[in-house]
């Protein structure tokens, strides 16, 4: 009996040392896949301190996407809550980072399409959708938001955040 709990003992301990690295490998991946974040533009909100609401709306039409308002002036240290809706019939995204990530982004969305986006900077939204993020920008600059879904940005769905 002693014998069988030390095998089992040991066989446990043997599963975690296994188990631990890929751990780690999975983190790290998924990290690599969602653009190498530390957010350029800024962090999460804090919803316990003041914020100023900012909607947005993206659209679609006959060779047309959008988003409304696509020119954002905060304030350093704002918080925004930016309400989106997607009024278009096609999906869309939102994603606040820097023109450089936004790019580098978009290369790895043409390879995979499908990637969807749930993160503190950025959200897919299906069709007549709405969705919230509350930012807080940290960092003077000029930051976009944009539509990685292929042909999007090209077709207009970008827009500029000053920082000042
Ligand atoms: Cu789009």
């Amino acid at each position: 009996m002693s014998v069988r709990l030390a095998i089992a003992g040991i066989s446990v301990a043997a599963l975690f040392a296994a188990a631990l690295p890929h751990f780690d490998g999975l983190v790290s991946v998924r990290a690599i896949a969602h653009t190498d974040h530390v957010f350029a533009a800024g962090e999460p909100g804090d919803p316990k301190k003041p914020f100023r609401v900012v909607e947005i709306t993206m659209t679609d039409g006959p060779g047309t996407m959008s988003y409304s308002p696509d020119k954002i002036q905060v304030r350093k240290g704002e918080q925004i809550k930016f309400v989106l809706k997607n009024t278009g019939y096609l999906p869309h995204e939102f994603l606040l980072d820097s023109f450089e990530n936004n790019a580098k982004h978009k290369i790895e969305m043409a390879k995979n399409p499908e990637m969807e986006h749930d993160d503190p900077n950025g959200k897919r939204l299906e069709s007549k959708k709405s969705a919230e993020i509350l930012w807080r920008f940290t960092t003077a600059g000029t930051f976009e938001f944009a539509c990685l879904i292929p042909g999007h940005y090209e077709t207009g769905m970008k827009g500029v955040i000053v920082v000042k």
